[in-house]
Parts: structure tokens; C-alpha cells; sequence
């Protein structure tokens, strides 16, 4: 066996979001309970306020979709909590902890399932590739 077939596991950071329905709704600990019981270490965390620009930069990629000016009312009309995550296959199953962006497909146990209130206001966000999440750990710490 070589090197590659004996070390398997990947350790990855990626970055985690709890949006503004989430924290409104006092939810921040029982999400980061979720995470933490998922082996996803916490590595850096603040709360904040984005600016229309912040989130109009952090979601430049759906500009010019029906929902983006919704989505960016949305992801300004309160404090977040942005996170550092790390662990084995960090990004990947982050995501699948987040669940579906529509809660109604998302699968029970996770976070969307759990506390989302609609597509929008879906409480969580993580990068969607290390690429991204390189990006993204930039925007923010
Ligand atoms: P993701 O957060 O699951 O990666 P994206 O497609 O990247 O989903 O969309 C970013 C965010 O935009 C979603 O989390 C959600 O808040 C919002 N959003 C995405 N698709 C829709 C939609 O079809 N209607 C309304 N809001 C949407
Ligand atoms: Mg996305």
C-alpha cells in the first residue's frame, strides 16, 4: 500500500453561517451543538452585521435570479454568527448537516429540517467547495 491508501482522511475548513431568522429565533446554540456533535470543530467565530455590500459581494453568483433582492434584504436585516469550521471532510458534510436550501426536501436530523422557516429563510449557509471556502474564509477573518 502506498501513502494515499493508507492516509484516507481529509481535513478541511470551510465556512459556516448562522443567518438572521436563526439568530433572531435564538438559535445559535443549538446550532453550534449540532455542528459540534457532528466532529465539526469550531475554529473561529464573530457575530456581525452585513452591509448591502458584504452581501451583495458574498452572493454575487445568483445576481439577476427572481429571489436575489429578497435574499439580500434578508441577509442584512440582522446579526449572523460567521464561523471557521474544521474537520474530516469539512465542507462536504457540513452540507449535508445544513440539508436541502428548501427545508420541505431537506432530510430529518438536519439543521434545515430542523429550524428553517422557508428557502430563504433557511438559517444556515456553507461553502459549497474548498475552492469557495477559501474565498469565503477571506471575505470574512
Ligand atoms: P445553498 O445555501 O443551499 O448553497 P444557493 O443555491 O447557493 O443555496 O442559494 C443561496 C441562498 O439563496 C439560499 O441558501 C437561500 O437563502 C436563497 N435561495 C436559494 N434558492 C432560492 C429560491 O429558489 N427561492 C428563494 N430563495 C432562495
Ligand atoms: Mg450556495
Amino acid at each position: 500500500m502506498d501513502r494515499g491508501e493508507i492516509i484516507i482522511m481529509n481535513q478541511e475548513k470551510t465556512l459556516g453561517i448562522i443567518k438572521p431568522d436563526a439568530v433572531r429565533r435564538n438559535l445559535v446554540g443549538a446550532i453550534i451543538k449540532l455542528i459540534e456533535e457532528n466532529n465539526i470543530a469550531l475554529r473561529q467565530l464573530k457575530m456581525i452585521n452585513l452591509t448591502q455590500a458584504q452581501a451583495k459581494d458574498f452572493y454575487s453568483d445568483h445576481k439577476g435570479k427572481i429571489f436575489y433582492d429578497k435574499l439580500i434584504e434578508y441577509m442584512t436585516s440582522g446579526p449572523i454568527v460567521v464561523m471557521v469550521l474544521e474537520g474530516i471532510d469539512a465542507v462536504q458534510r457540513y452540507r449535508d448537516l445544513m440539508g436541502k436550501t428548501n427545508p420541505d426536501e431537506a432530510a430529518e436530523g438536519t439543521i434545515r429540517k430542523l429550524f428553517a422557516l422557508d428557502t430563504t429563510h433557511n438559517s444556515v449557509h456553507g461553502s459549497d467547495s474548498l475552492d469557495n471556502a477559501i474565498i469565503e474564509i477571506n471575505l470574512f477573518f
